[in-house]
């Protein structure tokens, strides 16, 4: 595999040891009554995003790379979300409570799900995860040690909470990270040119960014 034309520099693409990890595209965060629209969002910068992250997840699938999603989401009983994490600020419904898709950000919940045009086929990995992090309490590492996997392109919302902070776990645990500029999307969109600066500053100190189409270009 080629390297990919990245910034701040070519990502080192490495045959069979990049997956695709699609983070929490889910109608929790991209429709009205969701877990984003309860903490006052306007979660319709999030549809735009869905036909890049498509492609992006469309080009893996064509490869023959790993997919992983993700689901940020808590148990019924909620003995996996932290008092501190359901009681923050003032939010319009919290994480547990009876909205129009179900209960918000419970896992199995209609609102919980990851959206239809790109949801998981047999035999992606699907993580489910109670914090912002992919990598805390779940078992993404386990998946991604077995299957040989050192590099990641991530992809999904919002670039600046769970994105840049599973960004930032992978790479203190070794993984090269690569950003897909075009398939992430923040509710606030200051917010995500500064998580894309400060991922590709200081000589990719979190990890690169790219465009769809130099990735495309390179796995297809
Ligand atoms: N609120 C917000 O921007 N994000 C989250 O709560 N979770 C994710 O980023 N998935």
């Amino acid at each position: 595999m080629a390297e990919i034309k990245a910034q701040p520099f070519a990502f080192p693409a490495k045959p069979g040891e990049l997956a695709l990890v699609v983070i929490d595209m889910q109608r929790d965060f991209a429709e009205p009554g969701g877990f984003g629209a309860s903490l006052g969002n306007d979660v319709g910068r999030i549809t735009k995003i869905v036909p890049d992250v498509k492609r992006l997840i469309q080009g893996f699938r064509d490869a023959g790379l790993p997919v992983i999603h993700t689901m940020e989401c808590h148990k019924p009983d909620l003995s996996d979300l932290p008092p501190a994490k359901r009681n923050r600020g003032k939010p319009s419904l919290r994480i547990g409570d009876d909205g129009p898709m179900g209960r918000i950000l419970i896992a199995g919940e209609p609102g919980t799900a990851i959206l239809p045009e790109l949801a998981p086929i047999d035999g992606e990995i699907v993580i489910e995860k109670p914090g912002k992090g992919a990598f805390y309490a779940t078992e993404l590492g386990d998946v991604l040690k077995e299957k040989g996997i050192t590099q990641l392109v991530f992809a999904g919302v919002t670039t600046e909470v769970c994105v840049q902070t599973t960004m930032r776990e992978a790479n203190d645990r070794g993984y090269e990270c690569l950003l897909a500029e075009e398939a992430t999307e923040s509710y606030f969109p200051e917010f995500k040119d500064a998580a894309i600066a400060m991922i590709r500053a200081q000589g990719a100190i979190v990890g690169w960014t790219a465009h769809v189409d130099d990735i495309l270009e390179v796995i297809g």
